[in-house]
């Protein structure tokens, strides 16, 4: 672990490096407990840096064996080593001089899974976003780009397959059972994007013709005999690097594209240049082992670190404050690719679903930082979901302000301009300005003022004068460390529904500017007037959800439920049914806490039933529509004082009550007696399994019996379906015999397969209600469960703690003491997997005072603990602050 753990990085305090590096090569002989690493590097002195300034290098935990100036012994007294540090003097003021670093690695002993490790035998590097600094000293951050030689040196039996970034140069024998290659990679890079992958796997091979006519040759390395499990991903790489091509004019620019799949990795997955490092559970896809949304996720993963090539790798960030520039715009390409490649709506409605139930926390708690951000303890920890999804949503708003045709010609100035840069959030909001000649000063605010917007609207219609007006007033709320904020500006779609269905055209607008179906809410109040308005109209505001603010408007259900059947945008008519059922929901917990009689609005009802039941519309939307609310938007919702258990109480009277009057539509959508086509993971046949399996969800609730369920596990023929009708016996009927016996033939039947075992885990570890911890702690006994494998952890902790709002928060506060338990045992194995799962509590503060105090308490012993990570420091002293 880094010793600096105290110490905060400003972006105030950026400045360039002494010394520029011309170019490394590096040399690894590889050895699973003593790999020896040496670096050679081509340095000058900067133009205008002091001609006494020394070269001051980062480590991590470092056994630096030699240290040479231009191929002889340093002297002692010019260099030091301290505090992971190593600085250099009496360098030359003006030639060029070659440093060598060599430096003793043990792969083996690195649980931290940052740096050089060892995973099922397989030597692999992960280097973002300062892993480097544990294999040698160097300048490592982002803004120091050079090209690498690369030549590793292994065993030739245990180590066949020897890779690093770009293109191979040759190999050869190196004696003694051993052998090399040497790899060379021409694109400067940063060394965050430096791989290594040595061992014995098997690959996937294709080849993609780039729109220049070269041939790229695309090989996926997979563990031996999981290669047909690859093949999903290798489609899905060749449909991203066609869209590349076609929708931003981005071609590959190397002679390979590898991605290497590995069983333990501290995230999803990692872009180094020509070799990405893929956690397997985003590679490996069969219909027998993955859901629908398992390929889902793997399409948009690939994509995304496809993506990354040109937004992160050809243009990448001058410092981690920057990281948004970067993720946050290749989260927005990865979102646009999957909506093109499926359907957008549903896309769209999955997306802000996710944004809701993960970033609006992140916001609205003491974790709430800046999309860019201007100081950090743990870098570690800013690979958010407020620099990845919110940052999307700021490219988005870029988008939706500027037009498809200038937000093109602001992206084709971007890639122009600032190719082979490490570039700023500023340099890349330039470009939107200078192609579009808008002024984006104030948007700008979305990058550096924190807090979801609250839109609060009221409306009326003047009959008389055939005029509409909407009073609209935003405020951002204090986040930690911003007191006070100003006015945003927040583009929101709007359209004007008639009592028939169709669309207003408003003759006349005044008191915002309104450029096609865009209002621009850029005061803190702003009242606008439509003129030529014929009768009182239904506004839908925010469609396709343009800004990622919180609305307050008062709609009458009954103009919402318009809206829900009529929007020509399905995803307002999603959001509509939303706003008709957030407020049901919030008010059965009310009632459910003060043990009042749970009453449901049978409007919702009658609308979701509806739609369920509407054959013109697409399966996949329709199953999102009875998706309610989940427990933890409702608690969102509420705010304050939540009592988890009150919430679940008045869902399950709302769902049961849905059930029950939609029995017979839910009964025939479940189609228990289909006839059988076979599997395709296609969105729409994807689309129609999760109709059918939300109708057999209410169908089961109807019923109250297990019956249905276990006839749909045993008869399932696809995991998507299989895991469905698991969960739903698992949740709802945890203890019957039928239960039992479906859980254990899945764990019978998947045993040696430790990503399907993860879903196994997750769906028990979410089994709602007091005894969940104890299922957990039973699990984690299970010869099945590996402490080590960050996989594993989450599939098991992390999914109790983040996703079983009921089993999690107890209110005699067991659940945060568990926790507090393993963030200590697994901090000082992998402090980023420790301090990931933590982030779990953060809305702690928005729970009632029994628990709150329970948490409290637990947080207090964290943070109390002997020898904390950087990592979980950093997050339990902001979360207590
Ligand atoms: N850049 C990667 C995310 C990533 C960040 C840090 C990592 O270190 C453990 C790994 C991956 C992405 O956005 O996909
Ligand atoms: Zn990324």
């Amino acid at each position: 672990m880094r010793t600096e753990s105290g110490r905060i990085v400003h972006l105030a305090d950026y400045r360039p490096t002494d010394f520029v590096l011309e170019r490394v090569d590096l040399t690894f002989e590889l050895d699973p407990t003593e790999t020896k690493c040496t670096s050679r590097m081509l340095l000058h002195r900067r133009d205008g840096a002091a001609p006494d300034a020394p070269l001051v290098l980062d480590g991590d935990e470092l056994t630096m064996s030699a240290l040479l100036f231009d191929g002889m012994p340093m002297d002692a007294e010019r260099f030091t080593e301290e505090n992971d540090v190593l600085t250099i003097r009496d360098l030359p003021e003006t030639d060029s001089f070659e440093i060598t670093v060599e430096t003793v690695i043990n792969p083996e002993a690195n649980t931290q899974l940052m740096g050089l490790y060892r995973t099922n035998g397989i030597y692999c590097t992960q280097c973002e976003a300062e892993g480097f600094r544990r294999i040698t000293y160097f300048y490592d951050r982002p803004d120091v780009l050079c090209v690498y030689t690369v030549n590793i040196i292994a065993d030739r039996q245990s180590c066949p397959l020897l890779l690093s970034n770009g293109n191979f140069l040759g190999g050869a024998g190196y004696g003694e059972g051993k052998h090399f290659a040497a790899w060379f990679d021409p694109h400067p890079k940063p060394s965050y994007l430096f791989a290594l992958v040595a061992g014995d796997l098997g690959v996937v091979e294709d080849t993609f013709t780039t729109m220049s006519g070269r041939e790229v040759a695309l090989k996926i390395y997979v563990e031996h005999g999981k290669e047909p499990r690859a093949t999903y991903a290798m489609d899905a790489l060749k449909r991203s690097m066609k869209w590349d091509e076609e929708v931003f004019g981005r071609e590959y620019d190397l002679d390979i594209f590898m991605v290497v799949a590995v069983s333990d990795f501290n995230m999803g997955a990692m872009e180094n240049k020509g070799l990405n490092v893929f956690n397997d559970k985003y590679v490996l896809a069969d219909p027998e082992t993955a859901t629908d949304a398992d390929y889902a996720n793997i399409e948009a993963i690939i994509a995304h670190e496809y993506f990354h090539n040109w937004t992160g790798n050809r243009i990448t960030c001058r410092d981690w404050f920057q990281l948004c520039l970067k993720e946050g715009l290749t989260v927005y390409r990865d979102h646009e690719f999957s909506a093109d490649q499926r359907s957008r709506a549903v896309k769209r409605i999955a997306e802000v679903r996710h944004l809701k139930s993960e970033q609006f926390p992140e916001d609205a708690g003491p974790l709430a930082h800046p999309v860019r951000p201007t100081k950090y303890r743990e870098i570690n920890n800013f690979y958010t979901t407020t620099v990845y999804e919110k940052g999307a949503e700021v490219t988005r708003m870029i988008a939706t302000i500027l037009g498809p045709d200038l937000f093109k010609a602001g992206m084709d100035l971007y890639f122009e301009r600032h190719d082979g840069d490490a570039a700023t959030v500023e340099d890349f909001v330039k470009c939107f300005e200078d192609a579009s000649g808008r002024d984006l000063t104030q948007f700008s605010l979305w990058y550096h003022q924190a807090g979801t917007p609250l839109v609060s609207v009221s409306s009326s219609y003047d009959q008389a004068n055939a005029a509409f007006t909407l009073s609209l007033e935003q405020i951002v709320p204090p986040t930690p460390g911003q007191a006070a904020k100003d006015p945003m500006h927040i583009p929101l779609c709007f359209g004007l529904l008639l009592p028939d269905g169709t669309e207003a055209r408003p003759t006349s607008i005044s008191g915002a500017e309104v450029a096609g179906d865009v209002l621009h809410l850029t005061e803190r109040s702003q009242t606008v007037t439509f003129g030529g308005v014929p009768a009182r109209p239904v506004v839908t505001l925010n469609r396709g959800f343009s800004a990622p603010v919180n609305l307050h408007f008062e709609q009458a259900p009954a103009d919402l439920a318009h809206i829900a059947r009529h929007d020509p945008d399905l995803f307002a008519r999603w959001q509509a049914l939303n706003d008709i059922a957030l407020p049901s929901l919030v008010e059965a917990a009310r009632s459910a806490r003060s043990g009042a009689d749970i009453a449901v609005n049978s409007l919702l009802t009658d609308t979701l039933i509806a739609i369920a039941g509407d054959e013109t519309l697409e399966p996949a939307f329709r199953a999102q529509v009875l998706a309610l609310p989940s427990e933890s938007d409702i608690a969102r919702e509420l705010g304050s004082n939540n009592d988890p258990d009150a919430i679940r109480v008045g869902r399950e009277a709302v769902l049961a009550f849905v059930a029950g009057e939609g029995a017979s539509l839910f009964a025939s959508l479940s189609d228990l007696h289909r006839t059988k086509v076979s599997f395709t993971p296609d969105a729409d046949s994807a689309g129609r399994r999760a109709l059918r399996n939300a109708a057999l969800a209410y169908l089961t609730i109807a019923e109250d019996r297990p019956a249905q369920a276990a006839q749909a596990s045993a008869a399932a023929d696809n995991m998507t379906d299989l895991s469905a009708a698991l969960t739903l016996l698992a949740h709802r009927f945890p203890e019957a015999p039928e239960t039992q016996a479906a859980l254990e033939t899945f764990r019978a039947r998947f045993a040696e397969n430790a990503l399907v075992l993860d879903k196994w885990f997750a769906i028990q570890a979410t089994i709602p209600g007091e005894a969940a911890l104890g299922r957990v702690q039973h699990l984690m006994q299970s010869p099945h469960f590996n402490a080590s494998n960050p996989n594993r952890v989450r599939a098991l902790v992390g999914t109790f703690a983040f996703s079983n709002p009921t089993g999690f928060n107890r209110a005699d506060g067991e659940g945060y003491r568990f926790l507090a338990s393993q963030i200590l045992e697994i901090d000082p194995k992998n402090p980023q997997l420790a301090a990931r799962i933590l982030t779990s509590m953060r809305s702690w503060r928005s729970l009632e005072a029994v628990r709150r105090e329970h948490a409290l308490n637990a947080l207090r012993r964290i943070a109390a603990g002997e020898k904390l990570s950087a990592d979980v420091s950093d997050i339990v002293e902001r979360m207590l602050n």
